[in-house]
């Protein structure tokens, strides 16, 4: 597709803020647009999987797992948005090498009583590492069936006392310039930051991870750690976080600030709300995507609705996307 790949992108180029939020808009749509069409990220994607070969035991816990076949092990680490290392489905596997993730620290801080930077080690310590195979859904109309590792991100909001001022939390991902070529081009405001409702992030299915197929996380899956919420589109997962947030005002996130009419705050799977440029109501599930195999329907929650649409009782999901 015609997008330009960052080491097309000179410093000179620089351009004033109005050329610059026409150019992310339309690299937005290009980019969007051509993975709705299931066009996009085929080419470069290698043919095998993008492993870190460091295991992480973990037991299953069966209450979190679906019963649909996992994707395999190679389309989840060679299919990814990682957008930080480029907007190809390949770019994260073929373009991530450099990232650094160790040493990594992870601030936890705002409205709570035991603000703290935890190591990657001691937070991965900080509750009994789980498996759990989720269903992810893109908001591009793709889904994948994924065995993570990880556990409850309510386990480390305990730990840290949210005042009662904490009302949403913030997750902020990793900036690292040198090793991203992705945040040469302005896709999004860096960095990427994602948020949630408190209620939403206490939910026991919002999964803090750590690893992905028996592994840690590689760096396309968002190493070394990122979050995954199963009944919302991806793009709520931030990936690689470096920051978690506690704040009374619900957050700018950086794709209701790219495109507030597209991205909402919420952005819970649904089917019955379409999406202003393309429809909600099917998915392609990776691995059964042959130009001519039948797409599956999307189904509302992404599947998670007898476990959390208790949270959004009362709210128009249409008017709060
Ligand atoms: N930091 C960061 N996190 C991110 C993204 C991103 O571009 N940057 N992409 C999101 C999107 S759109 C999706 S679908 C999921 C994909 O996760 P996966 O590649 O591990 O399947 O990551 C999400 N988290
Ligand atoms: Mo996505």
């Amino acid at each position: 597709m015609l997008i330009r790949r960052p080491s097309d992108v000179r410093p000179s180029e620089i351009t004033p803020e109005q050329v610059y939020r026409d150019r992310r808009r339309w690299i937005l749509q290009a980019g969007l647009a051509a993975s709705a069409m299931g066009l996009s990220g085929w080419t470069d994607r290698r043919a095998f999987a993008q492993t870190t070969g460091v295991k992480l035991p973990a037991a299953r816990n069966g209450a979190y797992v679906v019963m649909d076949k996992p994707t395999s092990q190679k389309d989840v680490t060679t299919y990814n948005n990682f957008y930080e290392f480029g907007t190809d489905k390949g770019d994260p596997s073929s373009r991530s090498g450099r990232f650094r993730t160790s040493p990594w620290s992870v601030s936890v801080e705002g409205e709570v009583l035991k603000p703290q930077t935890l190591s990657i080690d001691d937070l991965r310590k900080l509750a009994p590492l789980e498996e759990r195979i989720y269903r992810l859904r893109c908001v591009e109309g793709w889904s994948m069936v994924i065995p993570w590792i990880g556990y409850s991100l309510s386990a480390l909001i305990r730990r840290v006392e949210p005042t009662g001022n904490a009302k949403f939390v913030e997750f902020v991902s990793a900036m690292q310039p040198d090793t991203m070529p992705g945040l040469r081009v302005p896709v999004i405001d860096w960095p990427y930051v994602e948020g949630l409702r408190m209620d939403e992030a206490m939910h026991p299915l919002t999964l803090l991870a750590f690893g992905v197929y028996g592994e840690t996380l590689p760096n396309q899956n968002g190493a070394p750690v990122r979050v995954v919420v199963p009944w919302k589109y991806g793009f709520k997962s931030g990936k690689s976080l470096v920051k978690i947030r506690f704040v009374e005002k619900q957050p700018m996130t950086s794709w209701v600030r790219a495109a507030p009419h597209e991205y909402g705050f919420y952005a819970n799977v649904n089917p019955e709300v379409p999406h202003p440029r393309w429809s909600q109501e099917t998915e392609r599930r990776i691995g059964e995507d042959g130009l001519f195999s039948p797409k599956r329907k999307t189904l509302k929650f992404n599947g998670y609705g007898e476990q959390v649409a208790s949270l959004y009782s009362g709210m128009d999901l249409a008017r709060y996307y």
